[in-house]
């Protein structure tokens, strides 16, 4: 395939911030942002949003190899990746992959694994705190408090929407003004961790009663984003936790409240207090800000045996190739993956392809808001078509 037209532009999110758009021979991604970034994440942009498109725009035509099979992304990378940032590489090679498959007659996901058949479980944001929620000073010090169940897309929506509305009904009886929404959609309350998790064990059973099904509970701690000088530094109930304290509370509650997947309980230098919690609790432990989407901080956590689970964010790498050889290699070793959204959003649903080709077995997005909903829907697309 011979690349014939491509357009980069900057578009808004759904916070309202700019992001790059790519439009590739008719094809278009638009990548998301993050808010609580790890550290190790690859930068978005060589300089800012606005040098990348111009850099884009700027690419004469001739100039592109010819792309004819995933693998040859490779060829866009040794010339380009240099030259741009993640955001920018993961909206020029998701519109590659998009338009190969369209001159080849199938859709994105058909390209990549024509033989993808099981459905990623929906993980959604149903309660939220910590950098999501900086319009409200106290919330909880965890950023989501989640909800997941096992069903096809068309029922887990359904059932994540009830989760969603009931933790709002809770909510609203706590207190004298009506609930917000964070940037994530997910209900923002001034109760702090464990009182969220009471309200997500209501829910819980709640969910249970009204529909039989039995929904797991999750948490994100983000804790890098409330970790300083060695201690994590809770501010609703406050408390000051040394690594051998948090190692200690996140195990407790993986425990009192039967949780079964937890995302960054640690700092994201803490390799080895991970794997501690992998040795001392029977839930998912999750690296996102800790593996960051990266070949070798993931191969370090896998080799430390420091993570149960992974998020994959595309847009931490912009590197396809290189989100591909993770999922490998975490498939490998029986790590669980989790295809993920930003924080940061737009209704591209560029994932839901990508977490269903490479059969992921979660998709983290909620199924509130435009945005978050476009995953989701994609997914229940070709759930029917697969019928
Ligand atoms: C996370 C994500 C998405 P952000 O921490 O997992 O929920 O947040 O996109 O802000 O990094
Ligand atoms: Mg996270």
């Amino acid at each position: 395939m011979k690349i014939e037209t491509i357009r980069a532009n900057l578009v808004l999110d759904s916070r309202g911030e700019e992001t790059i758009e790519i439009t590739l021979n008719g094809c278009k991604t638009i990548a998301p942002a993050g808010k609580s970034k790890g550290r190790y994440e690859t930068p978005s942009y060589k300089k800012n949003a606005e040098g990348d498109a111009e850099f884009i725009n700027n690419i004469p035509l001739k100039s592109f190899p010819e792309i004819n099979e995933f693998e040859h992304l490779e060829k866009i990378e040794k010339k380009f990746k240099k030259e741009i940032g993640a955001n920018t590489l993961f909206a020029l090679e998701a519109s590659i992959l998009k338009a190969l498959a369209k001159s080849k007659r199938l859709e994105l996901w058909q390209l990549l694994n024509i033989n993808a058949k099981i459905f990623p479980r929906i993980i959604s944001n149903t309660i939220g705190g910590g950098a999501h929620s900086s319009i409200t000073k106290i919330k909880p010090d965890f950023q989501e408090f989640l909800v997941t169940c096992n069903k096809n897309p068309s029922l887990s929506r359904v059932i994540n929407e009830k989760a969603h509305e009931n933790s709002e009904v809770i909510i609203k009886n706590l207190s004298a003004n009506p609930p917000k929404k964070n940037d994530e959609n997910a209900w923002i309350t001034d109760e702090d961790n464990e009182s969220v998790l009471e309200i997500m064990k209501n829910v819980q059973e709640n969910i249970f009663d009204e529909t039989g099904t039995h929904l797991d509970i999750g948490l994100d701690c983000a804790t890098s984003q409330f970790y300083k000088n060695g201690k994590y530094n809770y501010l609703n109930r406050k408390a000051t936790r040394g690594k051998k304290e948090q190692i200690e509370y996140i195990a407790q509650l993986a425990k009192k409240y039967n949780l079964f997947y937890i995302e960054d309980p640690l700092d994201e230098e803490d390799f080895e207090g991970f794997a501690e919690l992998v040795k001392s609790c029977n839930c998912l432990i999750v690296g996102d800000d800790l593996t960051v989407t990266n070949f070798k901080r993931t191969e370090k956590a896998i080799k430390m045996e420091a993570i149960t689970g992974i998020i994959i964010k595309p847009n931490q790498t912009g590197s396809l190739i290189e989100v591909k050889k993770i999922i490998d290699l975490c498939q490998k070793f029986n790590i669980k993956t989790i295809m993920s959204h930003r924080s940061g959003e737009t209704e591209d649903n560029t994932i839901a392809d990508l977490a269903f080709a490479w059969q992921c077995d979660f998709i983290k997005t909620p199924v509130i808001g435009k945005e978050r909903l476009a995953k989701v829907n994609r997914l229940i697309e070709i759930e029917m078509k697969l019928k």
